[in-house]
This record gives C-alpha cells, sequence and structure tokens, in this order.
C-alpha cells in the first residue's frame, strides 16, 4: 500500500493545483469540470482512496437505461433496496425466491461492482408466516433463513447487513422490542454466528440509524461491537446509516464516532446515505459527510440510498445525488470534489475477522524436551470459487506429516494479470496483485506435523492458478 501523503503530494502535483482543488480547499461549491487527473466518477475517485462508492439498487429499474447508465457509470458497489429481505426471498416458511436478487447480483458481476447484502435478521419488512412464531420456532426459523439466504449468495457479498436497526430510540441504549429480541438477547450473537458458517468470506456487519454521532443508541452499539470483539463473536463492520435532514443533521461528532468505532478494530461504513434539501446547503452537507468517511482510515466506502430523486424512499425531501431527470446535482459535483481532494487515511485490506481455526493445545504438565524438535515443512493448496469477475479462495496450510511442528507460515501466491484482492481473513497479506503473500496471524502459526490451517482471500478479476509456495518458521 502506498504512502497515503506521497500519494497525496503525487495527485496535488499531477493536477498543477487547478481551479478545482482551489476552489474545494476553500470550502465553496461550485460546478466546476474535475481535474485531468482527478477522478471523473464517485466510484473511481473513491477507488483512489481504497474505497467504494455504492447505491441501493432496485431490481426493476435496471431496464430503465438512464438508471443503469448512471449505475454502471458511477457506483461500484450495490446494496438491494429491498430484495434481499426477509419477505422478499422466504414469502412462505422455507420456500426461497432469489430471482429479483440474484438479477441485481449478475448485473454486479457483469458490471464489476461489488455487492453489500441487506439484510438477514430485521424486525421489519418479515414475510406473514413469520408473526405467527415465538420463542425456538422462530429462532430456529430465523437461523435457517441465514443459512439459506447466506449460502445461496456464498462468495458473491462484499460485506452483508447481518443485523439491521436492533436497538432503540428510547434514548436508554435498550434493545428493540421485536418478535426476534422476545426469542432471547442472545439473537444478535447468533445471527452472527450464522452469517459466518455459512459464508466465510462475507464481512459481517451491524447496521443501524440515529447511530451517527455519540448518543444513547449509538453507545449501546459500541457496546455491543466491544463485547462481540472481546468474547470473538465474528463482527467487521458496522454500518451508519445516515439519513439526514433538518430533524436528524450530521452530528459535530460525526467523525469522531465513525472513528470510536474504528478503534475497536471493525470496518465503518456508511450504509444509506441521503440528505434532505437542496443547492449549496445539501451539497456542503454531502461534502462533509465524504469528508468524514476519508479521514477515518477504515472507514471503507459511502453507500447512497438511490440514484435519483425519485428513486428514493423520501423523494418529497430530494435527498440523492441526481435530479429526477438523471443530471448530476450540486450534491453530486460537491461529493465528488470531495472525493477528488482525497484522503488523508487508505483503509487497510482486512477481511472477515473468524475465530481460530486450528483448535488451541490442550495444555497440562509439559516436560521441557532436552532436544528442540525438528523444524516442520509445510504445503498449500487452494480451493477457489470463481464467478464472472470475481473470486474468493480459500488455502489450506498443511505441515507435513512426521516433520517438526511449525511456528509460522508464510504462503506465496500468484495472480493474473487484472486480478486484484480486496480483502482476506485469517492472515496478514501483503501486496494485492501479481504476486502476493500471506503470513501467519496470532492464533494461526504454530501448527503440528500433519495439522493444517485455513485463510482466504476475495478479489476482482481471475483468481489464482498453479500450486502456492510455502515456507515454515
Ligand atoms: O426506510 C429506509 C431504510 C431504513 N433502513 C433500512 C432500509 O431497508 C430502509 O429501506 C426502505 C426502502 O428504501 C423502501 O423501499 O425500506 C422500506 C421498507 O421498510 C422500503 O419500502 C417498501 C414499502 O414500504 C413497501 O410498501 C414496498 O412494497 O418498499 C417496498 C418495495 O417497493
Amino acid at each position: 500500500m502506498s504512502d497515503p501523503l506521497v500519494r497525496s503530494r503525487r495527485r496535488l502535483a499531477g493536477a498543477a493545483l487547478s481551479a478545482t482543488a482551489a476552489v474545494v480547499a476553500l470550502g465553496t461549491v461550485l460546478s466546476v469540470s474535475t481535474t485531468a487527473n482527478a477522478a471523473s466518477t464517485l466510484g473511481a475517485s473513491a477507488a483512489a482512496t481504497g474505497r467504494y462508492f455504492g447505491t441501493a439498487v432496485a431490481a426493476y429499474k435496471l431496464s430503465d437505461t438512464v438508471y443503469s447508465g448512471i449505475l454502471d457509470r458511477e457506483f461500484n458497489m450495490i446494496t438491494p433496496e429491498n430484495e434481499m429481505k426477509w419477505d422478499a426471498t422466504e414469502p412462505s416458511q422455507g420456500q426461497f425466491t432469489f430471482t429479483s436478487a440474484d438479477q441485481i447480483v449478475a448485473h454486479a458481476q457483469a458490471h464489476g461492482q461489488r455487492m453489500r447484502g441487506h439484510a438477514l435478521a430485521w424486525h421489519s419488512q418479515q414475510p406473514g408466516w413469520v408473526a405467527s412464531l415465538s420463542g425456538t420456532a422462530l429462532r430456529n426459523a430465523m437461523i435457517n433463513h441465514i443459512t439459506n439466504v447466506a449460502t445461496h449468495y456464498k462468495g458473491k457479498i462484499y460485506a452483508w447487513d447481518v443485523v439491521n436497526e436492533a436497538f432503540s430510540d428510547n434514548g436508554d441504549g435498550s434493545r428493540r422490542q421485536s418478535n426476534l429480541q422476545a426469542t432471547g438477547n442472545d439473537w444478535i450473537e447468533v445471527a452472527f454466528k450464522t452469517a459466518r458458517a455459512a459464508d466465510p468470506g462475507a464481512k459481517l456487519c451491524y447496521n443501524d440509524y440515529n447511530t451517527d454521532g455519540v448518543n444513547a443508541k449509538s453507545t449501546a452499539v459500541y457496546n455491543m461491537v466491544k463485547d462481540f470483539k472481546a468474547r470473538g463473536v465474528p463482527i467487521d463492520c458496522v454500518g451508519f446509516q445516515s439519513h439526514i435532514n433538518s430533524a436528524s443533521p450530521v452530528p459535530s461528532d460525526y467523525q469522531a464516532n465513525l472513528q470510536r468505532f474504528a478503534d475497536l478494530g471493525v470496518d465503518v461504513q456508511i450504509t444509506e446515505l441521503d440528505i434532505a434539501g437542496s443547492g449549496t446547503a445539501q451539497a456542503n452537507t454531502y461534502a462533509r459527510v465524504v469528508q468524514a468517511c476519508l479521514a477515518v482510515a477504515r472507514c471503507t466506502g459511502i453507500t447512497v440510498w438511490g440514484i435519483r430523486d425519485s428513486d428514493s424512499w423520501r423523494s418529497g425531501d430530494t435527498p440523492l445525488l441526481f435530479d429526477n431527470n438523471g443530471n448530476p446535482k450540486a450534491a453530486y459535483t460537491s461529493a465528488l470534489n470531495a472525493l477528488n481532494a482525497g484522503g488523508t487515511t487508505t483503509p487497510p485490506t482486512t477481511g472477515p475477522t473468524t475465530g481460530p481455526t486450528t483448535s488451541p493445545p490442550t495444555t497440562g504438565p509439559t516436560t521441557p524436551p532436552t532436544t528442540p524438535p525438528a523444524q516442520g515443512g509445510c504445503s498449500a493448496s487452494v480451493s477457489l470459487n470463481q464467478w464472472n469477475g470475481g473470486f474468493v479462495a480459500t488455502v489450506t496450510v498443511t505441515v507435513t506429516a512426521g516433520s517438526g511442528a511449525v511456528n509460522g507460515w508464510t504462503v506465496g501466491l500468484t495472480l493474473p494479470s487484472g486480478a486484484a484482492v480486496t480483502n482476506s481473513w485469517n492472515a496478514t497479506g501483503s501486496g494485492t496483485s501479481g504476486s502476493v503473500s500471506y503470513t501467519n496471524v496470532a492464533y494461526n502459526g504454530s501448527i503440528a506435523a500433519g495439522q493444517n490451517t485455513q485463510f482466504g482471500f476475495q478479489g476482482t478479476g481471475t483468481g489464482p492458478a498453479g500450486t502456492p509456495s510455502c515456507t515454515a518458521r
């Protein structure tokens, strides 16, 4: 990963400090053309800082050429607005329908866009049959639902909103009362564990609204994430919906709030951004939100909740970046300029954090060996889940049977040209294209002879071919 300061200097030098940069520096929002080397779309500009820029998409609008034209030009992450919700994917118990959501995923794959899955467990938009369930029957139905949906999309989802809006707005940090909550306070962690088991390659997010600043609700979420991290419950990211209007403005501590979550060791993402208003005020607010994300290293991307104002769930607020005709608004220019001004930070390429895949050694009285054991050797093999435009590679590291144990390993692989790693898990990666290598993390470096461990990584393009190298320590 290149040094952000160097990249920023390079960008400024290349731009010859054009009018755009100067205007942005003054914080004025004007409709000015972008500089020669500044990215000219939201997605490309976000990608220049290692982030994505996404939008919510409705499957039935994909045939609208104005809509899909903007989508494919500007956005490199897609969240299905309704198509992956429980009512859409399991309208009758045990009967799964993926047609509309599959259509969106196919579109994304055909256009090099990644997917945020939304949402596996939520009190709202449940199918009617769920209302007749409670207790163990409902808990099992939730587990079955998550397993089926996450398995259907295994390897195709960058991040899942596993649980959506589970905290109340009472101001006391309590959980929202819901049928899912009534199955037991552990429903959220059960949902996350179930999702991890079904799709180990997807980042798993908790997503909510009115959590954009430091307040009782966001602090309750913060405490949950901290607890999950401490107990090894899988969670990789927190989504901040950021539905902004005059009653719910961007909080003064927006960036600080994102940062405190990031400091817990999760990615943060702005997941459903829309800002009621128009003109310069709206444009400035969009810039502010973009700048806050860029200032937080683990803010990995921004998703707006629709393309044109007319596509919005609250279209009367004209809260989006394109007008009803698909023309970019001042808010668009402002968001793009803020992205082009660049981040001071670049997100690390991290993947889902799973617990140890090797069992901890059973401890007991041990007699120190009189001679050090022989150093073991290792080998590695790759299992590839490949689709048009992307892949998930699961790598098994095996210590040679009959040799000594190893205390660390590094696996080397070669990616074909055009392929790029987007995230990895259970290993520390070096490089994202061409020759890449992965070294053990703290909990999976020590492997006994004949035993193995797994790590994985996800990328765009075609996955690695051939046998990886393995070096043991
Ligand atoms: O409410 C805004 C968002 C808050 N966070 C979670 C998001 O999932 C939620 O999205 C909205 C969609 O944008 C709406 O499109 O969720 C609404 C439902 O809670 C969606 O509205 C529903 C309508 O209520 C249904 O009548 C309609 O059949 O959209 C459905 C499909 O158009």
